[in-house]
């Protein structure tokens, strides 16, 4: 394994520090994920990438940032990779998903700030990880109060972009996204010195819709009983696919999807057929937050999909790629990307949609319905939520929590009791 010391040192990292986080990591892998049984051999790639996290991927920017090209850091699922990737630069997801980080958060945040955030603005500032260094510029958005505020804190550390994210979904606030677009094309064009030509933005499109086309294989996969991978794989999966390489990433997200439906033309799982099958929807689970999907599979039942952004909003619906012109591509890329369903949107009734399709299609017995904790939107809208399964006769379960390991096991004890109730 090669010695990345020089490299965190070389990006002003906080080396001693980092160094705690490197012990921790290993150990908290390997009982979560080594531990599984048969384990699918495409795993051992995306098991390789997390295991040299801080290491390989950053080499790859730093080198590329070498050869001239720039590096953004992303938090949410609506800031279009396509045109970051079409500026010859390479976007990276950036949110935090560590309790490590989130002490560093608190230093200038208030308590009651979601992990998420605490976790992001802590790792920046602490300086413990080589991602928050490298970017050369931060792209957040007007998602929640929280992350708006944040970036004012973090501007004064590194130059962020606000994209203004509309919180309802009329014509008018299309076109104003299909704006927000442009003006990212702007600054995008600005900072890294190229132009966004519609052939390069063709490409991208393309790009990124293969990458998207591969995480919906591997989810189709999911929909099978017994289920050919563990929620915890596929999760990882989706997390790593916010990081890598799209291309690489798609090739090996296809390759695991060879197996795994080899895997069920043997009647083949990694649950019995008759286990529970449990939908997560909320809050994202950002790198390496794989708390709540460690405790329900160890407790017998299989995550089969996740209504989140580190699950199918990710990756659901293609941006058009018949467009040649700039201006039908981003026209074509705005409709795409405002059929995201996050609860910062007012009123939201597509997520409702999606999470009872979702049930249908995943054949979902009960569904966890988690919150990050302080995270106002997705704990609010949980009522409606709620309310809706229930009409529906789908059992659900609310769950708040933070990154702590504190309520693991007050969490087992509720899931385990919620799964008793699903009764198979
Ligand atoms: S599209 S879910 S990635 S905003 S969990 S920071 S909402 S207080 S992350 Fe999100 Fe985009 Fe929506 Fe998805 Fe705020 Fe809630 Fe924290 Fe959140």
């Amino acid at each position: 394994m090669p010695d990345y010391r020089q490299m965190w040192i070389d990006l002003g990292m906080d080396v001693e520090k980092h160094d705690l986080l490197c012990e921790a990591l290993p150990e908290a892998f390997g009982e979560i994920y080594l531990s599984q049984e048969h384990r699918p051999e495409g795993m051992n790639f995306f098991y390789y990438v997390v295991s040299e996290i801080h290491g390989v991927r950053p080499a790859e920017l730093i080198e590329h940032q070498k050869q001239g090209g720039k590096v953004f850091g992303t938090f949410c699922v609506y800031v279009p990779d396509e045109v970051i990737f079409a500026a010859g630069a390479i976007a990276t997801g950036l949110c935090g998903g560590s309790q490590f980080w989130v002490p560093g958060g608190e230093k200038v945040l208030p308590s009651n700030t979601c992990p998420l955030i605490k976790a992001s603005v802590g790792a920046r500032l602490d300086r413990t990880c080589p991602f928050f260094r490298i970017a050369d510029m931060f792209i957040g958005e007007t998602t929640c109060d929280g992350k708006k505020k944040a970036w004012e804190i973090l501007n004064q550390d590194v130059p962020v972009y606000v994209m203004d994210l509309p919180q309802m979904k009329r014509a008018k606030d299309v076109a104003a996204w299909e704006d927000e677009i442009r003006l990212l094309i702007a600054k995008v064009e600005e900072f890294t010195g190229n132009k966004v030509t519609p052939e390069l933005l063709g490409d991208a499109i393309r790009l990124i819709n293969r990458k998207r086309e591969a995480l919906a294989r591997l989810y189709r996969t999911r929909q099978n009983s017994p289920v050919p991978i563990s929620g915890k794989d596929a999760l990882l999966v989706s997390q790593i696919a916010f990081y890598d390489d799209p291309a690489r990433d798609a090739d090996m997200v296809n390759k695991l999807c060879d197996e795994l439906e080899q895997r069920i033309a043997g009647g083949e799982g990694v649950f019995p057929a008759n286990a529970p099958r449990i939908m997560i929807t909320g809050s994202p689970m950002a790198i390496p937050n794989w708390k709540l999907h460690h405790i329900v599979e160890t407790s017998g039942a299989p995550v089969v999909v996740e209504e989140s952004c580190t699950g199918v909003r990710y990756f659901e619906h293609l941006v058009d790629e018949s467009q040649t012109a700039l201006d039908g591509q981003i026209r074509a890329l705005a409709e795409r990307y405002m059929q995201i369903n996050c609860a910062c949107f007012t009123p939201n009734p597509g997520r409702i949609e999606d999470i009872l399709r979702l049930v249908k299609e995943y054949k979902v017995d009960g569904v966890i319905d988690y919150s990050l904790q302080f995270c106002n939107l997705y704990t609010t809208e949980s009522y409606l939520v709620q309310q809706a399964l229930k009409e529906a006769g789908i059992p659900v379960l609310h769950l708040e929590t933070d990154y702590s390991e504190q309520d693991f096991e007050q969490l087992r004890t509720r899931v385990g009791a919620f799964l008793e109730i699903l009764g198979k």
